[in-house]
């Protein structure tokens, strides 16, 4: 017999909302997460949630603090040469929006509607290794046990916990992607010539929604987590280290890429800060036999579109459904279909955040003639309401794909 119905690799968002959206149907699975509760809870990423996320969270019971805390944008401001056009997102989307909540905060709200709700979410249990999931699908009560198995570690040592199916939602280092025999994933890499130092500041936003900025010296972003924290990102090399970027440094930066006529970046505390590379990946199919990939474990995405967070809880919301549907009616329709149908989106969201990221950063060894190109696209989307419709339906979220 299976110990559990789903056993779910990594508690970040795709993890965690998976246990939430199966618990609310009745389906039981665990979570096995090798980080402790307070790292995880502590760990600060994204910040921006498209409708769809906003509804999958409202949706599960887990959505009450964002509603209350979580600030609604209707638009955002891209800036050439010091020059910043708002883009309108919810006129040409029928009044859809984002909403800015940090992804840590995301994370603790899941953790705590599991835990109110009976979950089963293990921490400091590093999975080793997952084995007998390439057959067929089959509910719990296989012959003698014979569903996968996840070999994890707890308190007392090793252990290990039988399911129906494995869901991989360990992000891009974990071991479900890696325990794919060779020779069935196909791999798309793409790794960028630049990286993203992204900082917190206890200091309240100097903008009201957020800027991305052009500026030859390099990208940088002012986003925002609340009346009195500001997120904020710059453009470095690859190769920097967070030792060669002190406070003022990083400030002298910011004023410089956010710079505009009559406007004023206010400075704080800087309290957290990281260097992330930047990179695409995609790996395909997101599914082998009774293992489905889900979120980072199967696609990276450069995050200048803000889709990273909100395409591991699309592929979640799809995946939630698949299994709902074959617990209650034996039908593997949606598990079929899986892969094919978080691909759509996932290719969608590649071409958005890269489009963005070509866009808007100043790439290193660019030629003169890209480097036009770039200039017309910038006055194009700052120009022409088609252009702005199409990025504004990308950047809220497109409801299918
Ligand atoms: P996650 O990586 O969040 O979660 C995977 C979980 O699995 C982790 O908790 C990990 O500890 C656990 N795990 C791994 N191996 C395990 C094992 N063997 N056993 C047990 N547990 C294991 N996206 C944006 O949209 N905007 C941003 O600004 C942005 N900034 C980012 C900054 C950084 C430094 C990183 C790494 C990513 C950033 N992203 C951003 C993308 C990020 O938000 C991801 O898309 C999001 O975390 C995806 O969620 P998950 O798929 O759940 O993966
Ligand atoms: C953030 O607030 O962390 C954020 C906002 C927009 C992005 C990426 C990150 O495109």
């Amino acid at each position: 017999m299976a110990d559990t119905q789903v056993g779910i690799v990594g508690a970040g968002p795709a993890g965690l909302l998976l246990s939430q959206l199966l618990g609310r149907a009745g389906i039981s699975s665990v979570v096995l997460e090798v980080r402790d509760r307070a790292y995880v809870e502590a760990r600060v990423r994204a910040g921006v949630l498209e409708a769809g996320s906003v509804e999958l969270l409202r949706s599960c019971g887990a959505g009450e603090r964002m509603e209350r805390e979580g600030l609604v944008h209707h638009g955002v401001n891209l800036q050439f040469a010091g020059e910043r056009h708002r883009i309108d997102l919810s006129g040409p989307t029928g009044g859809r929006a984002v909403t800015v909540y940090g992804q840590q905060e995301v994370v603790r709200d899941l953790i705590a509607a599991r835990l109110a709700e009976g979950g089963d979410v293990r921490f400091e249990c590093p999975v080793v290794s997952i084995d007998e999931f390439s057959g067929a699908l089959e509910r719990s009560g296989g012959p003698g046990g014979s569903g996968p198995v996840i070999r994890y570690r707890d308190a007392d040592g090793d252990a290990e916990l039988r399911c129906d199916v494995i869901a991989g939602c360990d992000g891009f280092h974990g071991v479900c992607r890696s325990s794919i025999p060779a020779g069935v994933l196909r791999t798309y890499d793409r790794e960028f010539p630049f990286a993203w130092l992204g900082i917190l500041a206890s200091v309240a936003p100097s903008t009201d929604e957020l800027i991305y900025a052009y500026n030859e010296g390099g990208f940088a972003l002012h986003s925002l987590r609340s009346p009195d924290t500001s997120r904020l990102y710059l453009q470095v090399d690859p190769a920097e280290e967070l030792a060669s970027w002190p406070d003022d440094r990083i400030w002298s930066e910011l004023q410089i890429r956010l710079g505009a006529p009559g406007w004023t970046l206010h400075e704080g505390p800087i309290t957290e800060r990281s260097i992330t590379p930047m990179r695409s990946f995609v790996a395909s199919p997101m599914r082998h036999g009774r293992l489905f990939l889900a979120g980072d474990a199967a696609h990276i995405v450069p995050p200048t579109g803000a889709k990273g967070l909100n395409l591991a809880m699309a592929d979640v919301g799809v995946l939630a459904a698949a299994l709902t549907r074959w617990y209650r009616s034996g039908e593997p329709g949606g598990l079929d279909a899986y892969s094919e149908v978080c691909g759509w989106r996932v290719w969608r969201v590649q071409d958005f955040s890269t489009s963005m990221t070509t866009l808007l950063y100043a790439v290193p060894g660019m030629d003169a003639f890209d480097r036009q190109v770039q200039r017309a696209r910038q006055r194009y989307v700052a120009t022409s309401a088609a252009a702005a419709t199409a990025l504004a339906e990308n950047y809220v979220g497109l409801a299918t794909c």
